[in-house]
């Protein structure tokens, strides 16, 4: 089953199937049930930012409301809605990051939470200014920790992480005025501009909207993957096991969905707990089976090899399996509809997080205090669950792929070091991964990333992009549910090269990796941002100079939005599958999709048909390397 593409449409028809004999409601019919979306809505041009309206636009120019009640045009409206949908997002991230921060702060040598990579927070201190000689590893910790949350309040001055880029992009963003300043402020301020009666002027929102886009990739994302990594330790390349085929008849199966790796490594350490594995086996079963969906599948198969289940519209198969005790969850990309759907079958729906406590589910609260102890005990509930099971009721698919993962860009470059590096002062550096580009052996690379959403054919966006992307010697790196889907379609695999052009096959082969490397979650895209910044430094240029691209080719959360913008005003162009809301304003679609790129150097693209997509990628790619060159 190597690297043959897994038809998932029929693992869900077969599911859907299910789901309809067991009584249960899926996306699919509230999908019928909603009709087609709202069409003002869909454009962008419906606002609700004051009780004088709801007030929509009419898209006949010339003809019904052309201007809210306050005046706003369309191009305001879809503007405001733009920036407050990327405020959202960049909220998400920079939220989640600041929790890791506030993890690190309270990390102890004889607590729950300790450094594991503490080479990576002595880089970091470092790199911060933080004194290091003679203290105490924690003390250390906590100093990192602070600086890390003053990044979200800070009164004065721009973000830390902003010194990480390459200067010619420093530069831009200084002209621009797009240099971020605390993450919250950044926030805070598009609340703010976009309140009725302030900005109205869409070049300017837009670019308040870049500048906040900033502080979630370059802030908020960034201050998570880098603590992360010094709390749970920096991802290696491991094998793992992915899609619904890892759900085990005869173990009591945990679904883990949601984001947080505070949460997520507690409740791997739980189930890793030989009292509550006998505790399984009392029951009955062979054992726990710990599966991941979403960004924290990512987050634990890049650190301990969990098995992932699926990506975000596979999270009500997997209940519809019937062979799930416990799904439990802390933050974001999680369907509300679990908790009804969790009722058509014995499993145990649990909320973990204060800031998503879930209609109908059951709440354990999680806090870092008392992590480890939670997390057994909502382990518990799973395994006091199995009994529960209706074997009658249980259909699990068995399809599931190999996969590699856990590709930081630390285990990028140890990967290069080995093979490719002659030269002592070659070491720890990007450079033979530039080499390969320079030499044309590869064409460039692309970042493909995002979600599912029901407008595509699960996953067939993602897999159709990728595998003609390295069928044309781009190499690729994947993130949060297009990881997933890959790793499902065996692209994270060894023998995927066979699927490659010459040249990246070559490269499979010498560096010993999979053709599609797994970068971890979606925060974890600020890896991406490193490692092109890195390459792009290191030959004294700008990012906007390389072959380089991101894809979100069935994206569909705020968070994707706040990514593509700071993807773009890092100057990368992003290609998105599924068209943003902001049709209704040509002024401000012309701007995403071509002006903005006079000013950062990059652009969006939309275009929904992935063939056509890989057509422009290749062709944008084809222009930087002959700009450049190669
Ligand atoms: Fe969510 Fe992060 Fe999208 Fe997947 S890719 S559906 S945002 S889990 Ni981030
Ligand atoms: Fe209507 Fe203006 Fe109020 Fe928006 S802010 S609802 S366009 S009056």
């Amino acid at each position: 089953m190597s690297h043959e593409v897994l038809e998932f449409d029929v693992i869900s028809d077969r599911l859907i199937e299910k789901a309809e004999r067991d009584g249960a409601e899926t996306m699919w019919d509230r999908k019928v049930a909603m009709k087609a979306p709202c069409g003002f809505g869909e454009k962008g041009v419906c606002c609700r930012h004051c009780s004088m309206g709801p007030c929509r636009i009419s898209p006949v120019a010339g003809k019904g409301a052309q201007r809210g009640l306050c005046g706003a045009t369309a191009d305001t409206i879809v503007a405001r809605n733009f920036a407050r949908t990327v405020a959202g997002g960049a909220a998400a991230h920079s939220d989640h990051g600041r929790d890791i921060a506030h993890v690190l702060y309270m990390a102890s040598e004889d607590g729950n939470y300790k450094v594991k990579d503490v080479g990576k927070l002595m880089n970091l201190a470092a790199e911060w200014g933080v004194e290091t000689d003679g203290r105490d590893t924690y003390d250390i910790a906590r100093e990192v920790a602070e600086i890390a949350l003053m990044e979200f309040g800070k009164p004065f001055g721009t973000l830390r992480f902003l010194e990480r880029a390459p200067e010619p992009r420093k530069e831009i963003w200084k002209e621009l005025g797009l240099e971020a300043r605390a993450i919250d402020k950044e926030i805070a301020t598009i609340m703010h501009s976009t309140h009725i009666g302030c900005a109205s002027d869409p070049e300017s929102i837009l670019e308040m909207t870049m500048r906040a886009s900033l502080a979630d990739g370059w802030g908020g994302s960034m201050i998570g993957t880098e603590l992360s990594d010094i709390l749970y330790g920096t991802p290696t390349a491991r094998g793992t096991e992915a899609n619904l085929g890892v759900i085990e008849e005869n173990m009591v199966n945990i679904l883990l969905h949601g984001h947080d790796p505070s949460f997520s490594e507690m409740v791997v350490l739980a189930a890793e707990d030989p009292e509550l594995i006998q505790m399984a086996k009392d029951a009955g079963a062979e054992g726990i089976n710990l599966v991941g969906m979403c960004c924290t599948g990512n987050e634990v198969t890049m650190r301990h090899g969990v098995r992932i289940a699926g990506n975000f519209y596979q999270q009500e198969l997997a209940v519809i399996t019937g062979a799930i005790e416990a799904v439990i969850v802390d933050v974001q990309c999680i369907f509300p509809a679990l908790a009804k759907l969790a009722d058509c079958y014995h499993t145990k729906f649990i909320s973990t997080s204060p800031k998503a406590k879930i209609d109908g589910s059951i709440y354990i609260e999680f806090n870092e205090e008392h992590a480890l102890e939670t997390t057994k005990k909502i382990v518990k509930e799973a395994i006091e669950n199995y009994k529960n099971r209706d074997r009658s009721k249980v259909y699990i698919p068995q399809e599931k792929n190999k996969a590699v993962v856990g590709y930081s860009v630390e285990t990028i470059i140890q990967h290069l070091d080995k093979v490719v590096n002659s030269h002592v002062d070659e070491f720890n550096t990007v450079k033979p991964l530039a080499d390969v580009i320079w030499a044309g052996v590869i064409r460039g690379a692309a970042g493909v990333v995002g979600c599912n959403n029901p407008k595509v054919k699960h996953d067939k966006s993602h897999i159709t992009i990728i595998k003609e992307l390295i069928k044309n010697d781009i190499i690729v790196v994947v993130t949060g549910c297009a990881a997933q889907a890959a790793a499902k379609a065996g692209l994270l695999t060894m023998e995927a090269k066979e699927l490659c052009g010459r040249g990246l096959k070559e490269v499979c082969e010498r560096v010993g990796i999979p053709p599609v490397l797994h970068m971890g979650s979606c925060v974890d895209i600020s890896r991406i941002l490193d490692l092109v910044s890195r390459v792009a430094k290191l030959k004294g240029l700008d990012n906007s100079d390389l072959p380089v691209v991101g894809v979100a080719p069935e994206w569909m959360s705020e968070k994707a939005v706040a990514i593509g913008t700071y993807v773009v005003t890092s100057g990368i162009d992003t290609f998105l599958g599924v068209t943003p809301q902001v049709t209704g304003s040509e002024r401000f679609t012309d701007m995403l999709t071509n002006t903005i790129e006079d000013k950062v150097g990059a652009k969006f693209f939309f275009e929904e048909d992935p063939n056509a997509c890989v057509e422009k990628i290749i062709d944008r790619i084809e222009e930087k390397r002959a700009k450049l060159g190669i």
